[in-house]
């Protein structure tokens, strides 16, 4: 599918602060990944342990570089992620601010609590909320296994106040009662290979996995070279040279 993005989705983003891409990767795209958990676990030292707030943990692998031939780094640099990020951020010199798989076991893997990215990606650093995410269902995302949920238009409010529960960064819990009342809720579900671009202040969330079926997905994060972190406080984030690729052309060798 064309990937370049008009008028009328750039629009929709503005106001509704998110976009989905069906297909964005093809079947045989998601299988070169090679997504066994095994395999994604392999370097349990880069595996992140994150906690919900009922203390259940969902786990997150991520890199600090996007400048390698790692698969999911030439993801996170595919033309196809890299334009859509380019024409909604409006900005020429764009870069991989992080990437990184989130994965829930079956049955008992955690949640991530109602929050904005830039919720903290401003404590690191980074002043202007011109920053944007796009979620690659790598496994089916539904109901029961965890998807996104947000609420549509809420990146309007601007960056609100978090708090630290547990290993996650939360949005203040007495916004929610009002945001829930005023904003429309909506669970995002998609089918592997689907994305799911949204505004660094949107609110969102997703449940613990209740579910026999694992749930993965990739993040890839954007920023604009101007808006790259004050100081280097996290080891990821800061400004490195985006080079293009183009993963369908390059699976061949990989
Ligand atoms: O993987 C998820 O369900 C959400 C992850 C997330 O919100 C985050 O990494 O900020």
């Amino acid at each position: 599918m064309n990937m370049k993005l008009g008028l009328k989705q750039k629009r929709f983003f503005k106001k509704y602060g998110f976009l989905l891409i069906p297909n964005i990767l093809s079947s045989d795209e998601i299988k070169l990944l090679n997504v066994d958990s095994k395999f994604l676990l392999k370097n349990e030292s880069q595996t992140l342990y994150k906690k919900d707030k009922n203390s259940k943990i969902t786990k997150l692998i991520n890199w600090n570089t996007s400048s390698n031939n790692e698969k999911f780094s030439l993801i996170a640099r595919d033309e196809r992620f890299v334009n859509i990020a380019k024409t909604i951020l409006d900005h020429k010199t764009i870069y991989v601010y992080s990437h990184k798989i989130t994965l829930k076991e079956p049955l008992s893997g955690g949640g991530w609590e109602w929050h904005q990215d830039f919720g903290y990606w401003h404590n690191n650093g980074c002043l202007q909320p011109n920053m944007l995410s796009i979620y690659l269902a790598i496994d089916k995302a539904t109901k029961q296994n965890g998807c996104l949920q947000i609420y549509e238009s809420s990146h309007k409010l601007g960056r609100l106040d978090h708090e630290r529960i547990n290993d996650q960064t939360c949005l203040s819990k007495h916004y929610l009662k009002e945001i829930s009342s005023k904003f429309k809720h909506r669970y995002v579900e998609l089918n592997s290979g689907d994305a799911f671009v949204f505004d660094c202040n949107l609110i969102h969330s997703s449940s613990d996995n209740t579910s026999t079926d694992r749930r993965v997905g990739f993040i890839v994060s954007y920023n604009t070279k101007e808006n790259s972190p004050m100081y280097n406080k996290r080891n990821y984030g800061n400004y490195e040279m985006l080079r293009k690729t183009n993963f369908k052309k390059l699976s061949n060798i990989i």
